[in-house]
């Protein structure tokens, strides 16, 4: 119902209760966006619900944050992730970028909206092993295709892989485009990405 201080309140009960965290994130944060979703679709929610419950869901994954971090894990690879120009859908984006850090990846999270030349220069200024993108929106998913061909024109698409995900977003679409891998959620983005920086 968007009311950000009474679900991290929930949040804090059901980490005392011992719920897992990652529970907390599949089924009850992300699951809640999904029904906003579709009170969105529905025109039952318009925009300020959504961003109401955005706010409750971005708040919870700070005081969940710290719990997803394994802090012992040692860098296993690097990843520059971020939301593609034009969308600025930031939460599966984060969460994807918080479970990779948990697995052991060093990751730069450019933040929403990033065009396809911040994402190049992020990968050379990183010397990153992967590029992660994520799209929310079906107008927004060439930006991938745009950053693919970035990367090419400026030299380095074979010193990186490029993974994409988002809930628009299929294994079809990634093979279209040329990526080397898509991502359904947090736990497949952590395979690919594994599987990817194996030399
Ligand atoms: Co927007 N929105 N929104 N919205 N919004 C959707 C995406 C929409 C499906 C709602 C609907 O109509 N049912 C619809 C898109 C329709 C379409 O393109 N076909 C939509 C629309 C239309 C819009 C606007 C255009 C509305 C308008 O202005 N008329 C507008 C666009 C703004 C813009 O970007 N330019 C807009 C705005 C917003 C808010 C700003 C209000 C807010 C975002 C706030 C924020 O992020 N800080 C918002 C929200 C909250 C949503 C919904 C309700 C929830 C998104 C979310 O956070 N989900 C969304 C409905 C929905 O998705 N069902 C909707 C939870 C999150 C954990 O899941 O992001 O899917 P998700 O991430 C998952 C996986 O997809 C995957 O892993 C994550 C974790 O499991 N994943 C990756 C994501 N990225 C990955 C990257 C990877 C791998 C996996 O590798 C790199």
């Amino acid at each position: 119902e968007g009311d950000d201080e009474r679900t991290v309140q929930l949040v804090r009960e059901a980490l005392e209760q011992n719920a897992n965290p990652t529970e907390i994130v599949d089924s009850g944060l992300r699951a809640s966006m999904i029904i906003v979703g579709d009170k969105f679709s529905s025109g039952e929610f318009f925009i300020p619900e959504m961003l109401f419950a955005a706010r409750a869901v971005t708040r919870s994954l700070d005081v969940l944050r710290p719990l997803l971090l394994d802090s012992d894990a040692i860098t296993i690879g690097r990843v520059v992730i971020g939301t593609v120009a034009g969308d600025i859908h930031d939460i599966g984006k984060r969460l994807v970028g918080m479970f990779l850090e948990g697995a052991g990846f060093e990751v730069t999270d450019l933040g929403t909206s990033v065009s396809a030349e911040r994402f190049v220069t992020a990968v050379k200024e990183h010397h990153s092993d992967i590029l992660g993108m994520s799209a929310l929106l079906t107008t927004t998913m060439p930006g991938m295709a745009a950053t693919i061909q970035a990367l090419e024109s400026a030299g380095i698409r074979h010193q990186v892989k490029v993974i994409v995900g988002g809930a628009p977003v299929t294994q079809h679409f990634a093979d279209r485009i040329g990526a080397d891998g898509y991502g359904a959620d947090g736990g497949a983005a952590i395979k690919l990405c594994r599987k990817l920086v194996v030399k």
